[in-house]
């Protein structure tokens, strides 16, 4: 066995990497020949990789580290809890401390009467167990013909054979198959599909697109549906106003639950606890992970109302993993709410942070390349375009200019990720004013030499 370190030099690390390491959602062979970026420490809202670069995150590692790399707090936690009860389950009549007041804390951040909690340990899962609890809860109401879900194109659930089918995304449903009664109509991408209409025409467009698929597959058919309230890997797609009141209006008329991702908005993204409540809905459900921990240990839960819960409360719900409401998770997770809390992390990102990120941001959007740009609470995106009047996409294969810039970021130690031909952030909460500034500074950098490579190789023109 070799003895794998910090110090060793990149290559040697980046040739055992590519020997056995199996990299998610990336072409192995091209990664193996280019070598892996070696992250070996963080701080704040910086990365420092195995050759000392430090790298400023505008991602907060996969839209998760909101409270920031580096608190000692959550390790003296893990640690204390791991002495004391490293691992017991929830299962078969017993609980234990950290998740009762997991459980109890997170009944009264949720908004309205969602006060019910299902752990389990990444987004996919807590979606796995919203797909059996919808279909539970209409079985136990006697209509268990209720079983269709709607979800929506280019929405991201998870990677699980069920929640990747939930999701929207083409590529994952080519290589692994569907799951029976999973429908998707289409996003409120404006920007990308909106056409002629304006904005809000669209977004009603689009939000009845769910009326027509209830009437469609049939009222006694749907039993619920799922989105982001900010489609997050999609793209940082922000509906137009008109979207979100629609859908909740038909929501309510059918009777259908309403499921809100919150994997990504959940605790302060979006300048408010939940992304519902800067959206404006009341869902009956929400999936929550990445931020309930901040990246620290890997935990999620489904939090329901109180309907839901008392119907599931009267059958066996056959469903549970190993690991839902580990201790040392949900004591991280429970330090971590303590945190974003006590210390006014996700109010000062609402009032202080997201507004000079919004400015910051937005300059951006004189640059030739760029076209729209959007900031809501702490994530954003732009799009990249040859032509900004038309909102025209490039002569290209989408991803391949949106590649080109991230490869710019990337060499000017700036985290800034694309998704297609647009590029987001979602940097930690406790970013600075400063570091702000640097990631403006440095995103705008990487647009300019982005441009002159996209122009190089002639790809700064519009598909006909
Ligand atoms: N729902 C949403 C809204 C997510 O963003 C999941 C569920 C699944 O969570 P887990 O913990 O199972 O990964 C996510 C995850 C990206 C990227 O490239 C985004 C996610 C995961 C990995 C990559 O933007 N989101």
């Amino acid at each position: 066995m070799t003895l794998i370190t910090n110090h060793m030099p990149t290559e040697e690390l980046q040739r055992l990497d590519a020997a056995h390491h199996m990299h998610p959602f990336t072409t192995g062979d091209d990664l193996a020949k280019k070598g892996a970026r070696v992250i070996t420490r963080a701080k704040g809202s910086t990365l420092t990789d195995s050759d000392g670069n430090d790298i400023l995150d505008g991602m907060a590692g996969l839209w998760c580290v909101n409270i920031g790399y580096g608190r000692d707090e959550l390790a003296e936690v893990a640690a204390r809890q791991m002495r004391e009860l490293p691992y017991y389950n929830t299962f078969f009549q017993t609980t234990h401390v950290p998740v009762i007041a997991l459980a109890e804390r997170l009944a009264e951040l949720a908004p309205g009467d969602l006060n019910h909690v299902f752990f389990s340990n990444s987004g996919s899962e807590a979606n796995d167990t919203n797909i059996r609890i919808v279909r539970t809860y209409w079985q136990e109401k006697g209509q268990p013909e209720k079983t269709v879900i709607i979800s929506r194109k280019n929405a991201y659930h998870g990677s699980s054979v069920a929640s990747s089918a939930l999701g929207g995304m083409a590529g994952m449903h080519a290589q692994s198959g569907m799951i029976p009664d999973i429908h998707h109509i289409d996003q409120p991408n404006w920007w990308s599909e909106g056409g002629d209409m304006s904005p809000e025409d669209f977004g009603l467009e689009r939000a009845q697109q769910l009326e027509k698929a209830i009437l469609e597959l049939g009222e006694n058919r749907v039993a619920a549906f799922i989105a982001e309230p900010i489609q997050g890997a999609g793209g940082v797609i922000v509906p137009p106003s008109t979207y979100w009141p629609e859908i909740q209006r038909i929501c309510d008329k059918y009777e259908i639950l309403l499921i809100a991702d919150e994997v990504i908005c959940g605790f302060g993204r979006t300048g408010n606890w939940f992304g519902s409540q800067t959206m404006g809905i009341k869902p009956d459900m929400m999936t929550v992970a990445k931020g309930l921990s901040s990246g620290y240990a890997p935990i999620s839960a489904s939090i329901v109302n109180e309907d839901i819960a008392a119907v599931l409360g009267a059958c066996e719900f056959n469903h549970g993993y190993t690991y839902s409401g580990h201790p040392v998770a949900a004591a991280v997770a429970l330090e971590n709410l303590r945190i974003l809390d006590e210390e006014g992390i996700v109010t000062h990102a609402a009032n202080e942070l997201a507004p000079y990120l919004k400015e910051k941001f937005e300059s951006l959007g004189d640059h030739p390349m760029v076209g729209e740009v959007k900031v809501v609470g702490m994530m954003g995106s732009l799009a990249l375009t040859p032509d900004k009047t038309t909102r025209a996409k490039f002569a290209a294969d989408v991803g391949t200019v949106g590649f080109m810039v991230r490869e710019r970021c990337f060499a000017n130690n700036l985290i800034m990720r694309h998704v297609g031909d647009r590029m987001v952030i979602s940097p930690p909460l406790v970013i600075t004013k400063a570091e702000i500034d640097m990631l403006s500074a440095r995103a705008r950098k990487a647009l300019d030499e982005g441009y002159e490579n996209v122009k190089a190789a002639g790809l700064f023109k519009a598909m006909s």
